[in-house]
């Protein structure tokens, strides 16, 4: 709707009208599928990100809805997964080992009221309580693929922002080289911390570069809502290159360290899950191949597998980070 014409002789359009950059872009990409005789499949897409953004609340969770990020590479075009899959398939160890245990088990998680610690080599250290970090920056919507080990993926619209703007704000000390991510670990939330399967709490971490990287997400919900228990609520980060344990769930301490963290899973298992863990179709996982995955709730049991693409398809964005890394060795 057009509502009046500015002396320029333009008529503007109001402002909910105003399209932001990532949909225009989207639109375009759009009209050039289009052109080339593949509208239909790309028209349905169309119409399901756009009422994603918009209206749809699929997990019945408080709102929380942001504006598509416009940030290079933030907003694939494939597929969004369905919320019931994504919420029902979930790797979240705290709560049992079987992709069906956390969505039935991590109710008992009480995500308010809930804090994070920021401590180590930074001028700002402190206890930051999850309102705070919510307001500490504008959130976006960022449609993500999130790559897991065990070769299955999604694609997820997350609401967050860039973990870089947290970082900034407290002021890491120049000897700080990398951030470690603490998760919960309380027993009485969680019934499988205390369970021999990894060394708990949880922990993460990332090169320095790398947490300050746009694309490095701290997230607080998905599909428009906080986050889902499962899903790592109320706070995680996502890093869209890295096969997704990487991306810790429930973040209860940030440390900026001068060593590289030692993460949860690479004491678990040293020779199968590095520090890196970059999506790598040329690495093969010790006991299986890294070069295929299949897509949760569209490649079936027995259709083909899918081609892993490079840093899952963020190498444009990343790659640069890793240049001169052997990545063989550096996994
Ligand atoms: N605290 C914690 N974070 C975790 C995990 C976990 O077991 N505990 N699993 C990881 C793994 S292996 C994956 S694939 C992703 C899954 O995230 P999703 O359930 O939102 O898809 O969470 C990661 N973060
Ligand atoms: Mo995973």
């Amino acid at each position: 709707m057009l509502i009046r014409t500015g002396r320029d002789g333009f008529q503007h359009p109001i402002a909910s009208e105003i399209t932001s950059r990532a949909v225009y872009e989207d639109r375009r990409r759009l009209l050039k599928w289009m052109a080339t005789g593949v509208a239909g499949a790309a028209l349905a897409q169309w119409a399901q990100r756009e009422a994603l953004a918009q209206v749809s609340r699929p997990g019945k969770r408080p709102a929380l809805q942001a504006v598509r990020s416009t940030i290079p590479g933030a907003v694939t075009m494939d597929k969004v997964t369905e919320f019931k899959d994504a919420s029902s398939y979930n790797n979240y160890y705290e709560f049992g080992t079987d992709k069906g245990d956390p969505v039935e088990h991590a109710h008992t998680l009480k995500t308010s009221p809930w804090t994070v610690e920021i401590e180590g080599l930074v001028k700002k250290p402190g206890k930051y309580a999850l309102e705070d970090l919510l307001k500490l920056s504008a959130q976006e919507e960022r449609i993500y693929r999130l790559r897991c080990v065990e070769g299955w993926s999604m694609v997820i619209p997350w609401v967050g922002y860039s973990l870089a703007k947290l970082v900034e704000k407290v002021e890491p000390l120049g000897s700080a080289k990398f951030v470690e991510f603490v998760t919960l670990a309380d027993p009485k939330q969680m019934p499988y911390v205390g369970s021999r399967v990894l060394d708990w709490p949880y922990v993460e971490g990332l090169r320095m570069d790398e947490a300050m990287h746009p694309l490095t997400l701290l997230t607080f919900g998905m599909y428009g809502e906080v986050l889902p228990n499962q899903n790592g609520a109320p706070v995680r980060v996502v890093v869209p290159w890295k096969y997704g344990f990487k991306s810790g769930k429930s973040i209860v301490k940030i440390r900026f360290v001068e060593q590289m963290p030692k993460t949860a899973w690479n004491k678990a298992a040293a020779n199968e899950y590095g520090f890196y863990s970059n999506v790598n179709p040329n690495v093969d996982h010790p006991r299986w191949s890294q070069a295929t995955e299949r897509r949760i709730g569209e490649d079936g049991l027995f259709a083909k597998k899918r081609k892993t693409l490079m840093f899952n398809g963020y190498e444009p964005q990343v790659g640069q980070l890793y240049a001169g890394l052997d990545l063989k060795k550096n996994f």
